[in-house]
């Protein structure tokens, strides 16, 4: 069994990944902060931003008590059963003026656009989301994931694909993150194509994590139209 690649975010500019500065001013951010990019392999990478958001446990505290959150379902072992976290989406004017002020960061960094942004709550230690890639997307070849952590600090993990199907407790060739509220990491190139991802459940305590997802595909290269083993099935978006 290999162990997990773990990279320490707070430590990561000294880590050999390529680090820019981002001075892009978007209201409620902080705007100077270290965006270091960590390369997956050759056409996949993942950018750390660490503490992005200021108040984020503020933040956090809003979204859990403010956020409509529903409980989805997942088709999984020939049967319906709760997703194991709640979920939520904001668009518009509908968004949180701090969720809205990370969207216009992100599309002003990346250049692209979004429609939304996807919320999950996962209540605590038994609550995640298992290995999968960001099907929903359909053109899987050149996207935009970004991901917002608030509240607490869990592994957050990446493997390739091409491992083929592993036992959860399988660490090899794991790449983990461990975001702190604050942190947006950020997925891009072919990391939705060759790439999965998992916030696993934990065995100790854990206490509530938020997490605010903002998503987008070039549509460039092949659609994907054949949901495999590892595609989530998200039926309640
Ligand atoms: O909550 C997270 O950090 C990741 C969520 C995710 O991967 C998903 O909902 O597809």
């Amino acid at each position: 069994m290999g162990v997990a690649d773990t990279i320490g975010l707070g430590r990561l500019s000294s880590g050999g990944a390529d680090a820019s500065v981002s001075g892009l001013d978007a209201p409620g951010l902080y705007t100077e902060v270290q965006v270091t990019r960590v390369a997956l392999d050759t056409t996949s990478w993942i950018d750390v931003v660490e503490g992005l958001v200021p108040g984020a446990d503020r933040l956090h505290r809003e979204l859990l008590d403010g956020v409509p959150w529903r409980q989805g379902r997942v088709w999984r072992y020939e049967r319906w059963i709760a997703e194991p976290r709640l979920g939520a989406f904001q668009k518009g004017p509908g968004r949180h003026p701090q969720l809205a002020a990370v969207e216009e960061w992100l599309a002003g960094r990346y250049r692209v656009g979004f429609d939304g942004v996807a919320l999950a709550h996962y209540r605590d230690e038994r609550d995640g989301v298992g290995w999968h890639r960001d099907r929903e997307l359909r053109w899987l070849d050149d996207t935009i994931v970004g991901v917002l952590t608030l509240g607490a600090r869990r592994p957050w993990r990446l493997r390739p694909l091409a491992g083929g199907r592993r036992e959860a407790d399988d660490l090899r060739d794991v790449v983990e993150l461990q975001p702190r509220s604050g942190d947006l990491l950020v997925m891009g190139g072919r990391c939705q194509a060759d790439w999965l991802h998992t916030v696993p459940q934990l065995r100790s305590r854990c206490p509530s994590r938020v997490s605010a997802q903002w998503r987008w595909t070039s549509q460039r290269g092949q659609r994907d139209t054949q949901p495999g083993f590892f595609a989530p099935r998200h039926f309640s978006r």
